[in-house]
């Protein structure tokens, strides 16, 4: 479906946006509507090229800059971003499909608070020494150089944000590689970073796919380190670039998470909150809880108000307050969700709901899935295995702790899960069984920005978040003096 495309992007180099030096474009979609409203420019080496060398030239003056007058420009971009809260909101949702509610919530919440919460982070780091009888040591915090930061489609300025924040708050300098799914928000952090006069360089932005962009951009010599986050199979092509350069690398991957439902817990809680760990953003969120374990005394009766709960949700208009799911992001991604749900009937599972198109009226153009409940699966098939990243939750029981923790840890994936129960020795126990990164119990998507955020296994290098953000975007070099 066409519309007039209203807005052409350009890349942001050396504090200026310029056209990129090729030809090619591609168009950007309402998932929700299948309207195309934009064009981004599909860049090359040669962009890249330019970007990095901006970024080069820049790096030298602002990692001199002390800590604190780097917050400071993070806290001027952080009340920026803030005064374009609504623009954020809108946009993000238009660009994603996701409903508005979480667009304000989650995405345009973040993006300020993650510029917000680094400054005041930096601003409070001090030098740390350790004394011996007869030397004191200090470390000093350098900046790493030029990183490139790419950021995936799901929770675009939000992960975006994550980044720039911390890299450039600590003297890096940054060319960032947002998907080319959903540029939009990415050109208006640019549009900030503009406004508020931050020095030319410090941030620059190259739009383009991964071929053509993201990969020059892992590969080029002027990069010092990459911080990605995506796909597990993508992440595997950027550690393979990245790596005999040895150029520092952080990679927050796919998951396949599990939700531990123990028959002592809260049903109603758990019933809400294991609904919304399933489902929220349609399920396009590596930390969502896709494979549910219950414990078979309750199964039957969570499996039936499981069901109801989801059966209840508002899926339609993303621009519509009272919405709770929207539209999946691509038709390609669509297309992979709903052969997974096809998987699963071969699989011999059962589909309790959903599990076919729903196309809202007047949204026929767009990318639906309804949210899918899926049982009898094995818990090693491959639909509770692989990551879907869509709408679709698989239902299984198990009959002891020690059960659910084995099936909890039979994926190559290792990010994150939730445990349900009123007894908060088992929570513990069981969460510090699960081989994963991060583990809620009673709750999940809680975030203090303070702890380490990331995975094991194939879901990812590294963590972000709090003081690891810190030591990931900067070298530590030790000082000894040696007293007289
Ligand atoms: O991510 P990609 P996609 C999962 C989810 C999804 C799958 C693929 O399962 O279905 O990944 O999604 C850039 N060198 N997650 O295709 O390909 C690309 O342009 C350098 C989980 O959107 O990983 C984009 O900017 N860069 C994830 C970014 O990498 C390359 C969230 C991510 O794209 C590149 C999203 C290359 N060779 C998807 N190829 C999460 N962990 O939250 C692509 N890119």
């Amino acid at each position: 479906m066409d519309e007039e495309v209203t807005q052409t992007l350009r890349n942001y180099v050396g504090g200026s946006f310029v056209e990129h030096g090729g030809t090619e474009w591609m168009d950007v979609f309402e998932p929700a509507t299948g309207v195309r409203f934009a064009r981004l420019p599909l860049s090359g080496s040669h962009d890249v090229d330019a970007a990095v060398e901006a970024a080069r030239a820049a790096q030298p003056g602002w990692g001199s800059l002390s800590m604190g007058d780097r917050a400071g420009w993070l806290d001027k971009i952080a009340d920026s971003l803030e005064s374009s809260f609504d623009e954020i909101a809108e946009l993000e949702s238009r660009d994603t499909g996701k409903p508005i509610s979480l667009a304000r919530a989650v995405d345009a919440n973040r993006s300020v608070a993650n510029f917000r919460f680094f400054a005041g982070l930096i601003r409070e780091q001090e030098q740390e020494t350790f004394e011996m009888d007869d030397a004191t040591n200090y470390v000093v915090n350098r900046p790493v150089g030029v990183g490139a930061l790419i950021t995936p489609w799901n929770l675009p300025l939000y992960l975006l944000s994550w980044k720039v924040a911390p890299a450039i708050g600590m003297g890096n300098t940054v060319v960032c590689k947002p998907s080319e799914l959903t540029p939009m928000t990415a050109d208006l952090l640019m549009r900030v970073i503009d406004g508020v006069g931050l020095p030319a360089g410090v941030v620059n932005l190259v739009h383009g796919d991964g071929s053509g962009a993201g990969s020059p951009l892992v590969a080029h010599p002027g990069i010092d380190l990459v911080s990605f986050t995506g796909g597990t199979a993508t992440g595997e092509k950027v550690a393979a670039s990245a790596a005999p350069a040895f150029k520092k690398l952080s990679l927050e991957l796919g998951g396949k998470n599990s939700s531990i439902v123990f028959a002592d817990c809260d049903m109603e809680k758990t019933v809400a909150g294991v609904v919304r760990s399933g489902f929220l953003n349609q399920g396009q969120v590596c930390l969502c809880g896709s494979r549910v374990l219950v414990e078979e005394s309750v199964y039957s009766e969570f499996e039936g108000a499981f069901v109801e709960a989801v059966e209840q949700m508002r899926i339609g208009d993303p621009a519509d307050d009272s919405t709770d799911l929207g539209a999946l992001i691509s038709k390609e991604h669509l297309q992979k969700v709903q052969s997974y749900i096809d998987l699963a009937i071969e699989e011999g599972g059962t589909i309790l709901t959903g599990g076919t198109p729903c196309l809202p009226s007047g949204f026929e153009g767009g990318n639906w899935m309804a949210p899918t409940v899926i049982a009898g699966l094995a818990p090693e098939s491959r639909c509770s295995t692989e990551e879907i990243f869509g709408p679709v939750v698989t239902l299984h029981s198990f009959k002891s702790e020690e059960e659910a923790v084995e099936i909890a840890n039979g994926t190559r994936y290792g990010l994150a899960g939730s445990v349900w129960t009123t007894d908060m020795g088992k929570g513990k126990r069981v969460s510090e069984a699960m081989e994963t990164g991060m583990v809620w119990v009673n709750t999940w998507l809680h975030r203090d920005l303070r702890v380490p955020f990331g995975g094991v296994k194939d879901s990812g290098v590294g963590r972000e978040g709090g003081r690891w953000s810190l030591g990931f975007f900067s070298e530590a070099m030790n000082v000894c003096l040696k007293h007289d």
